[in-house]
């Protein structure tokens, strides 16, 4: 018997399942350390039911899920569920000091959630210090019942997590870098679906590989999740094209390619057709970065293993990962996204404009007596240079108990000086600070030019809003020039998501219907920017209607 219906225990339901609109979906997630080896060192890493990656959470679409976490270490914890869009229900969105105070050592917690509206491949991770290195899975959104791709249906499906190894301790890097004012230390390996693969390294046993076993003339859908903490990453098969269909949770217009690339907090669904009769096939995951940046420069490696071939005699099909600035290997793909815009899935890209912002993103340098290794400097990070300071209580508490001396709801809705952000920066690179919002009044449409500054380097910054998905509209280098460039932007069929990149030395112009009230955190998703303040929120009013406002609190919100 269907789960769902011995759930709902509705005879009719049983009967005709069709009928069954919705099903309450259980997890439980025991958060508890485990000793892992990886590159031949062995580390205790904080794991959801001991797992890396951690588990799946499939749910349908409409589908309310139930998630009771568990806090069994010494950290605080909470979880975000990537992408959801958490209409109405702030309070599940996970974000420590934002959208909820820490589940203490000890404490737990039930996330409450229903999913409308979206189908397809997110992810859930820890959202509080470092933790998410090794706390985080795949959340597999299906369709509604009886409802098809818009695609041919693939004949397997197959999650597939790309991430970063340290050999270290995640806190221990991030720590020192935060004493020291310089960058953190970058990992050691990649990993895809936990192991590194072919990774160069001074161990005496080889290393533990992914490998997906495939039959000629069969499809498989992967799902690709990039759960890196911080770098973009270049993903393709050797002799295979991949078939684009969807990226964060929404279908775009099929497009074939040889590479992907993907930051992290971004998901990419790609169907892979064994069209080869037999051999052993590498895939390779290699970072993407194309300014004087550094990064882990290893290449995860995983194999495509067709059925009849020995895994003694064959030998692998190589691929050459693209070189880490391949910028137009990057471009070429995200510039192939287009939504699906099909009658069933239209894309309701916002028409007009209620709200115009302009933000810079990018870093600064502030005094820090106490940092000795950066000579009394600190790098920091900003958004329209403000630095943002973490609150020490919930910003959506404090907004729903209108507790006072929080926040602000001055966030600046374009830089407080203008310069060349692509140029000379200006000679002083200080920031300021504070807990500031921006607030929106519920329903306006919002276009948000994100801008991209020179400050100490120019870099593509993975910006992930929350609580809402997003239509990016229009990207370019250098300036963004506000009476030529949206003459060039699609409001068609534009690619629908909830992370984007803004490239190197420029900037993406995305557009959004702030129909989702509560407070939503928008932030870099390389997590050693978002840890320098590269992160703001947006605080959305509540609409007119009673079932256009912020739902209450659950009775087990944890309290700080
Ligand atoms: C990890 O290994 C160390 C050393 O063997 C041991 O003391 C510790 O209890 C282990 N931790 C876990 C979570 O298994
Ligand atoms: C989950 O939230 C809904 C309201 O959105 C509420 O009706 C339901 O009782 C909650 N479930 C649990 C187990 O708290
Ligand atoms: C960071 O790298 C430096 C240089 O390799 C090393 O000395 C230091 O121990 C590393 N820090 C951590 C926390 O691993
Ligand atoms: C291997 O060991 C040598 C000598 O200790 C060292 O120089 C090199 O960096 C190591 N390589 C890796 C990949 O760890
Ligand atoms: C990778 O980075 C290391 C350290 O930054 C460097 O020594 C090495 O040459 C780089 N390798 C490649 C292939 O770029
Ligand atoms: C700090 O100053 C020393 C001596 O002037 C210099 O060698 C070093 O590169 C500086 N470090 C940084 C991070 O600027
Ligand atoms: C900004 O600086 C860049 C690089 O130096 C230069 O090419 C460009 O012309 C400058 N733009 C403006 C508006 O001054
Ligand atoms: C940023 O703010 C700091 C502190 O107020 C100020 O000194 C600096 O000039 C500002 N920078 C820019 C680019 O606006
Ligand atoms: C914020 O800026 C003020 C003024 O420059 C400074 O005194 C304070 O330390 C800063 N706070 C943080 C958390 O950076
Ligand atoms: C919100 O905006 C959308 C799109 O502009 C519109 O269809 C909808 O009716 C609006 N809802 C409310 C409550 O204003
Ligand atoms: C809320 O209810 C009103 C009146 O029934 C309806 O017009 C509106 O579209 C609803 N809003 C949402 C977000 O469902
Ligand atoms: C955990 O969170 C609570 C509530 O915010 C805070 O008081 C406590 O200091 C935190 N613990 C650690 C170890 O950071
Ligand atoms: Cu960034």
């Amino acid at each position: 018997m269907e789960a769902s219906c011995v759930r709902v225990l509705i005879l009719v339901a049983c009967l005709f399942p069709v009928l069954v609109e919705s099903t309450v979906r259980h997890y439980k997630f025991n958060v508890v350390m485990r000793n892992t080896t990886r590159l031949c060192s062995t580390k205790p890493i904080v794991t959801v039911n001991g797992r890396f990656p951690g588990p799946t959470l499939y749910a349908r679409e409409d589908d309310t899920v139930l998630v009771k976490v568990v806090n069994h270490v010494k950290y605080n914890v909470s979880i975000h569920w990537h992408g959801v869009r958490q209409l109405r229900t702030g309070w599940a969105d996970g974000p420590a000091y934002i959208t909820q105070c820490p589940i203490q050592p000890g404490q737990s917690y039930v996330y409450n959630f229903t999913i409308t509206g979206q189908r397809g491949t997110l992810l859930w991770h820890a959202h509080i210090l470092w933790l998410r290195a090794t706390v985080h899975g795949a959340i597999v959104i299906l369709p509604k019942r009886g409802v098809p791709y818009p695609f041919p249906k693939p004949n397997k499906e197959v999650v597939v997590i790309l991430a970063e190894w340290w050999k270290s301790d995640t806190e221990a890097v991030i720590n020192e870098a935060l004493k020291s004012g310089l960058a953190p230390n970058v990992s050691d390996a990649h990993t895809i679906n936990g192991q590194p693969g072919l990774v160069s390294s001074n161990c005496s046993s080889p290393q533990g590989e992914f490998k997906l076993n495939v039959e000629n003339g069969k499809s498989y859908m992967l799902r690709i999740i990039n759960a890196a903490l911080n770098e973009e990453l270049f993903f393709k098969i050797a002799g295979h094209k991949l078939t684009v269909v969807e990226v964060d949770a929404t279908y775009v217009k099929p497009f074939k390619t040889d590479t992907i690339v993907i930051a992290p907090g971004q998901t990419t669904n790609v169907i892979l057709t064994a069209d080869q009769s037999s051999g052993k096939y590498m895939v390779a995951a290699s970072p993407f970065m194309d300014a004087p940046i550094a990064v882990d420069n290893n290449t995860a490696t995983a194999t495509v293993h067709y059925a009849g071939t020995l895994a003694s005699s064959a030998t692998t099909f190589a691929t050459h990962a693209p070189p880490k600035n391949a910028t137009p290997v990057a471009n070429n793909f995200i510039d192939s996204l287009r939504s699906l815009n099909s009658k069933k899935y239209p894309a309701k890209v916002p028409l007009t404009v209620d709200r115009s912002l302009f933000f810079t993103v990018g870093l600064g340098i502030n005094p820090c007596p106490t940092c000795k290794a950066g000579n009394g400097s600190r790098v920091v990070a900003s958004i329209n240079n403000v630095t943002f300071v973490m609150p020490t209580t919930a910003l959506l508490q404090a907004h729903f108990f209108k507790t006072k001396g929080v926040f602000t709801t001055d966030f600046p809705g374009n830089p407080p000086s203008a310069f060349n952000y692509t140029g000379t920066p200006p000679a002083n690179l200080q920031t300021s600070n504070g807990t500031k919002v921006y607030r929106l009044p519920y329903n306006a449409t919002v276009q948000l030019v994100l801008q991209d500054t020179g400050i100490i380097s120019p870099e593509n910054h993975p910006l992930h809003l929350h609580g809402f998905n997003f239509f990016a509209v229009g990207k370019g280098v250098g300036n963004y020039n506000p009476k030529k460039d949206p003459k060039k932007f699609n409001l068609v069929d534009p690619v629908e998501r909830n992370t984007i990149s803004v490239p190197s030395g420029g900037w993406v112009a995305i557009r959004f219907l702030a129909d989702n009230p509560g407070v939503w955190f928008m932030h870099c998703h390389l997590e050693v920017h978002t840890t320098w303040g590269l992160k703001m929120a947006f605080l959305v009013d509540n609409g007119k209607n009673p079932n256009e406002s912020l739902l209450p609190p659950p009775k087990d919100l944890p309290k700080c």
